[in-house]
């Protein structure tokens, strides 16, 4: 028998602006850490990613024309502020205001994201999240976005704060490209906790009547097998990745279970605990008592066991299968169980680790109101047909499968109990991946990059029925 979602579940797309927009020198935007970075990289570059910035009524129109109700969209803090504070580009706050009327247009809701990893580059200069200047400058513009925007009814103020400290800072694929600063990463993750809560209060205190919310990057962890040490190995890894981000955000404080759990990874690689005060946890005690949503990133599920070697970790950033690698010192090496598929970038396909972490949230943050799944997708390494025509087809058979599987999860928790709101696909278009370029598509629609011109792909189809029928087909 089919399995069905409620008949108020809303369907959406994700994206954000450096992976959609491209245009990153027009309009008086300002540079942000990515610019010198893939500069020095040379292997892409993020214009015209999917060119967005100009396309963005196109991509709606096929949006709702597809049963999509709900998107998630970043603004480019460098579009408003091009330095992150003082001056303010009248161009790029017109963009957004025509990108928000677009959406009310196509019949579209807008869940707006305040920072989608593009720190501008004076403040990633000045120390990105670990420095004062840029939680300070970061509540500023917020507070801006929330009075010149007041068509946007959904808030969230941080995407997935924990997988940017750790790509910034323990496996170095995100500038600043440290390795094994596993203090940074702490103390990077808090300072976005207090940041986040402070954003919430302060928009809490402006009684504008919307919601708000942060989105967690939230892989399920399991371990490899029933010993102790492999047990323990998961709980270390989870406390990294998840625990200490879902406590400060959805329980507004951390347990003492979970704050040895990070000594201890500290510990084992000689570095200090991180920094936080009393005065620090009032505020973020009182922000997730106001908290409307969580938003879940889940794409896969990792199984730990036992390590005690140095670090080493290797990033598949190309798409050649069974070449990534993850051993960290004090926590564990992931190792995932042989039945379980992957994706050409080694990330395992396992709806389940989707229902699990669902039930995480429903059973132990019971304060958060609500849930979203604001990003799930696969992605597939797709091309355009040589003879394609304007009505050609791109067949995605292994996107309608894992979204089958995915979705089967989803409906699994919330008859449960979970209370998920709706679902965001990650993404509804085409767009840039930050360590994998163009070959990673992920989107319900095609990007021919060098015409930009749109396809749609078998999955909209598929996506469209279940937003009309609310019906998951087997
Ligand atoms: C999430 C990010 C997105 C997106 C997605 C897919 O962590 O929030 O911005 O990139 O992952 O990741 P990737 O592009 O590495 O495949």
């Amino acid at each position: 028998m089919s399995k069905t979602l409620p008949k108020d579940f809303l369907m959406g797309g994700a994206s954000a602006a450096y992976q959609v927009e491209g245009a990153t020198k027009e309009d008086g935007k300002g540079r942000v850490l990515w610019d010198d970075f893939l500069e020095k990289q040379g292997r892409f570059s993020p214009d015209p990613a999917a060119d967005f910035y100009h396309r963005y009524d196109e991509d709606l129109t096929l949006a709702q024309e597809y049963g999509v109700q709900v998107i998630r969209v970043s603004i480019a803090w460098s579009r408003i502020f091009p330095d992150g504070a003082g001056k303010i580009e009248p161009r790029g706050v017109a963009y957004y205001h025509k990108l928000f009327a677009s959406c009310e247009k196509h019949n579209i809701v807008p869940y707006v994201t305040l920072h989608h990893f593009d720190t501008p580059e004076r403040l990633h200069e000045a120390g990105d999240w670990l420095s004062q200047e840029m939680l300070d400058d970061f509540l500023a513009y917020a507070k801006y976005c929330f009075k010149e925007f007041p068509e946007v009814t959904h808030w969230i103020t941080i995407n997935e704060p924990t997988s940017m400290a750790i790509q910034q800072y323990t496996s170095g694929t995100f500038p600043p490209a440290e390795k094994g600063r596993f203090d940074k990463t702490f103390q990077a993750e808090h300072n976005q906790i207090l940041v986040h809560a402070r954003i919430v209060n302060a928009y809490k205190d402006m009684n504008l009547g919307g919601e708000i919310g942060i989105v967690h990057a939230l892989q399920t962890v399991y371990p490899y097998s029933d010993s102790k040490e492999d047990k323990h190995a998961a709980a270390l890894q989870d406390a990294f990745e998840n625990r200490l981000y879902l406590d400060g955000t959805l329980a507004g404080k951390y347990h003492q279970e979970t704050l040895d759990l990070v000594k201890e990874i500290l510990d084992a690689n000689d570095q200090p605990m991180f920094k936080y005060s009393d005065s620090e946890m009032k505020e973020i005690s009182a922000a997730a008592h106001k908290l409307d949503f969580v938003g879940v990133n889940n794409y896969f599920s990792k199984w730990l066991r036992a390590y005690d070697g140095a670090s080493e970790t290797v990033h598949n950033g190309t798409g050649a299968k069974g070449t990534s690698v993850s051993r960290i010192h004090g926590i564990g090496e992931e190792k995932k169980p042989d039945d379980v598929e992957t994706t050409d970038w080694d990330w395992p396909i396992y709806p389940k680790g989707m229902h699990d972490i669902l039930m995480r949230i429903h059973d132990e943050y019971p304060l958060v109101p609500a849930t979203y799944v604001t990003e799930n997708g696969i992605g597939l390494k797709e091309e355009l047909p040589e003879n394609a025509t304007d009505e050609t087809i791109i067949d995605d058979p292994k996107r309608i499968d894992y979204l089958k599987k995915y979705f089967g999860a989803i409906a699994d928790a919330i008859s449960d109990g979970a209370n998920v709101k709706g679902y965001f696909i990650w993404s509804l278009q085409d767009q840039f991946s930050w360590t994998n370029g163009y070959s990673k598509r992920y989107g319900l629609f095609f990007v021919d990059f060098p015409t930009q011109k749109r396809y749609v792909k078998k999955s909209a189809f598929w996506f469209k029925k279940l937003s009309e029928t609310h019906e998951i087909e087997d």
